[in-house]
């Protein structure tokens, strides 16, 4: 193909025979980051005598630029680490679950064995006795979900509203935008103030930070908007730190100064919103003063806020999740998608709302095989409930007929990522509950299967990878074969449509045929991207023009075309500290603290590295470098009113759970607020954490947890983890 000819010689590799050879000797094969990460990466692995042997990032990519990041740069090592889960397994007969006492079983026998045991549970109770509890173990369309959904409506199991990650985020701009495209993030390297608010991009988006930086040689002021100090907040211009959960009072104070000053984009409100007049009357009682009392925020602050936004141009919001994980999380995000309009600062280049990207490959990349609707659709049930609907029966307070007896668990570890997991952990012990585990590593949920099932890893098997955080599409082509018997998603649940006798649409598709089904689209965007062009280029940015600025380029997708916005709700979450003191006094008094339990540390991807040692912070306790898990962050105020000093053991509980942990007594969480790290393996900070979902869908209010802290006595030391 004379296409990838030219450009595999121009990236500097030689290609003979459709095999690329790089300069160092071996084979080299494209691929892409799957990690449920903004950046997804593009990386080239080389292959030597069939086995991967090195793994970099593509020095073309425009966001990659040649680095992957530290969680990811010896990614070899998870592909061929010695507890690699290698063949398939069925628990010992009388073990308890949660041990990982398992036997060896071939694949024949394993597909038999789950098919079997679907079919049994289906009869005896309807196909909607069968969860699937599914994530973003990886992001890639054909492995995440495409042929798992077919599978699972073909057998008409219970849904699963797949929401724990952007949905309440892509909630709160929709009701402003319709459909949020969002600037594309590139465009923040023309942006002259460019407000960071409720992400950590330095931890979790970290190949955007060299826009920001081109951004910042040019002139920007960059913000940070977090309860927590973090490491971007300590790294930019200037840190406004909110209490938690009173985003929705800081915008309308911001607000409240834009309408004073003469700040409002009148012309722009006129053509391209309603309901503004509504806003600007709710954000009238929010003068400085006010919007300090609500938010911790010094009223010059706001009213410095608000300028600079207002005047300093181009002017860009950025959202990714943090902010999404509590009760008033789609109201922020809708606050958020508002104040771009009210400055009309989506007129300019680098101004606007810039969120994830997802939305412009959900328009343009398209499957085949159409879900279930209407009467047909099956139950669906929020993953955020897990815990509920396995140990109660129940969802959302409603009782489920039938109730859930058997469960698949692929691509997600619900032992250790959904809230209230003491619940989740009691719910997977049930005898009664038939659990398959498709997996990498014996994780948390694992050890609780009654059948594990090995998968593969990104360098063994084919995906085409979409982005949250740009606009390139890129391809994976598998590296290697797979690793012992693993194998990838795709493949088990094609087997297992056989095994059961399912013949539904699609359901033998192999993986390139539904790599070509995603691509086969009549949208411009996608104009002249296909697969071979992919195979030859390795990704390829969307056709989305240049400086494309959604609601002025692009049609406004709302009913009446106009963007919606209007009064705004201030109210803080029940279980914040600020809202509870309104709202349940009682919990307010014994829990007075709110938990973060954030992504903190730079070699934790979620829970996929929680488990692996060379992967914990080196500053984790002990000293010595050698982790013993995580800390927990206390302000010295708090620390104070309870004798406890750097590195004591302390217990923070509250009425789900609890847990025991050194204490690090720093200032960069406010009075009132602790925080520990989420991802570490067994140790439990989603016992502690809020499962309450706002409207039914969307997202957990993990952050909206109230603890109380109480000394334990002399600890191990602890030693600050942030940034580690
Ligand atoms: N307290 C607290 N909880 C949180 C959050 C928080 O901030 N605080 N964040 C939430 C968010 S935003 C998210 S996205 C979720 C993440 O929740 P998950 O998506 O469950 O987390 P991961 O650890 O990324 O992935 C889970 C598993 O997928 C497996 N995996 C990877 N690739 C494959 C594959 O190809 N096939 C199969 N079968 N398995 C594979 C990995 O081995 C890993 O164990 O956690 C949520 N939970
Ligand atoms: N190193 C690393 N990178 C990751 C991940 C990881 O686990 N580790 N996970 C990936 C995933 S799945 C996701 S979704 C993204 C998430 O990316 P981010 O959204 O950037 O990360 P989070 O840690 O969830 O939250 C960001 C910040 O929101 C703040 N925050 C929480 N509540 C509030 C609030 O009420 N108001 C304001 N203003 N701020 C608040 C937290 O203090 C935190 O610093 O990161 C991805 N990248
Ligand atoms: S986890 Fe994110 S930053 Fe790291 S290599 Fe993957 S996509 Fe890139
Ligand atoms: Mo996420």
């Amino acid at each position: 193909m004379p296409g990838a000819r030219r450009v595999w010689q121009a990236r500097g590799v030689t290609v003979t025979d459709g095999l690329r050879v790089g300069r160092q000797g071996g084979r080299e094969v494209r691929g892409a980051c799957h990690h449920d990460c903004p950046d997804t990466c593009a990386w080239i692995a080389t292959v030597d005598d069939g086995r991967a042997v090195r793994l970099r990032g593509d020095p073309d990519h425009p966001l990659t630029a040649g680095e992957l990041c530290p969680k990811v740069n010896r990614y070899l090592d998870r592909v061929y680490h010695p507890d690699r889960l290698l063949t398939p397994m069925r628990r010992v007969p009388g073990s308890r679950k949660g041990d990982p006492s398992f036997e060896p079983i071939g694949w024949d026998e394993a597909i038999d064995l789950v098919a079997g045991r679907l079919a049994d549970a289906v009869a005896a109770h309807g196909p909607e006795t069968v969860l699937p509890y599914a994530f973003a173990g990886t992001q890639g369309l054909v492995q995440m979900g495409m042929m798992a959904d077919r599978f699972f409506d073909a057998l008409g199991a219970t849904r699963l509203h797949r929401h724990l990650c952007g949905v309440t985020a892509w909630l709160g701009a929709a009701d402003v935008h319709g459909l949020p495209d969002g600037m594309d993030p590139e465009d923040l390297r023309h942006s002259r103030t460019i407000l960071l608010w409720g992400t950590n991009t330095l931890v979790t988006n970290r190949h955007l930070w060299s826009s920001l930086e081109a951004a910042r040689a040019d002139g920007a002021t960059v913000v940070v908007v977090d309860p927590i100090r973090t490491t971007t907040a300590e790294r930019v211009d200037h840190h406004v730190q909110p209490r938690p959960g009173t985003d929705v009072a800081l915008v309308l104070g911001m607000v409240h100064v834009l309408a004073r000053d003469g700040h409002v984009d009148r012309d722009f409100l006129d053509r391209y919103t309603t309901g503004a007049d509504e806003l600007l009357a709710s954000a009238r009682p929010f003068d400085p003063a006010a919007t300090e009392a609500a938010t911790g925020v010094p009223a010059a602050t706001v009213e410095w806020l608000a300028t600079t936004f207002a005047t300093r141009r181009p002017a860009a919001v950025r959202v990714l999740v943090g902010l999404e994980h509590r009760q008033h999380g789609q109201e922020a995000h809708r606050a958020l998608a508002m104040l771009p309009a009210v400055t009309g600062a989506w007129r300019d280049v680098g101004g606007g709302l810039c969120r994830s990207t997802q939305q412009y490959f959900d328009r343009v990349l398209l499957d085949p095989v159409p879900r279930r609707v209407g009467a047909e659709r099956p139950r669906a049930v929020n993953m955020a409930a897990l815990g509920e609907v396995l140990v109660d029966g129940t969802h959302r307070g409603v009782p489920l007929d039938p109730p859930v007896t058997a469960m698949v668990v692929h691509n997600c570890n619900p032992a250790s990522i959904t809230p209230d997991q003491n619940a989740v952990l009691a719910g997977l012990a049930r005898d009664d509950l038939f659990t398959v585990v498709m997996e990498q590593f014996m994780t948390d949920t694992a050890r609780y299967a009654d059948v594990v099932l090995p998968a593969t890893t990104q360098v063994e098997h084919l995906d085409l990878m979409n982005s949250w955080g740009h606009l390139y599409l890129s391809l994976n082509r598998p590296a290697i074969d797979p690793v012992g018997d693993a194998l990838p998603n795709t493949e088990v649940f094609r087997r297992l449509a056989v095994a059961m006798g399912l013949d539904a649409p699609g359901l033998a598709d192999d993986d390139e045929t539904m790599v070509r089904q995603l691509l086969d689209s009549d949208h411009p965007w996608l104009d002249g991207i296909d697969l071979e062009r992919l195979d030859a280029e390795g990704w390829v940015r969307l056709n989305v023009p240049v400086g494309y600025r959604p609601p002025v380029d692009g049609p406004i997708e709302t009913p009446d075309g106009r963007l919606r916005l209007g009064a705004l709700d201030p109210t803080p979450g029940d279980e914040t500290p600020d809202g509870a003191r309104r709202a349940d006094p009682d919990r307010a008094a014994r829990y007075p603290l709110g938990l973060m339990t954030r992504k903190q540390h730079t070699r934790f991807l979620n829970s996929h590295y929680g488990g692996f040692a060379d992967h914990h912070p080196r500053e984790a306790s002990g000293g010595d470098g050698t982790a013993t898990g995580p800390v927990l962050d206390v302000h010295p105020v708090d620390a104070a009113a309870r004798g406890v000093v750097d590195g004591d053991l302390v217990r923070v509980f509250n009425d789900r759970g609890s847990m025991e942990l050194p204490a690090s007594v720093v200032d960069r969480v406010q009075p009132g607020l602790v925080a520990v790290p989420f991802g570490w393996w067994g140790r439990g900070v989603n016992a502690l954490t809020n499962p309450t979902v706002g409207r039914n869908i969307g997202s957990a209010a993990f952050h909206d947890t109230l603890v109380q802290v109480e000394r334990l006595g002399d600890g191990p030391g602890a030693q600050d983890q942030e940034d580690a």
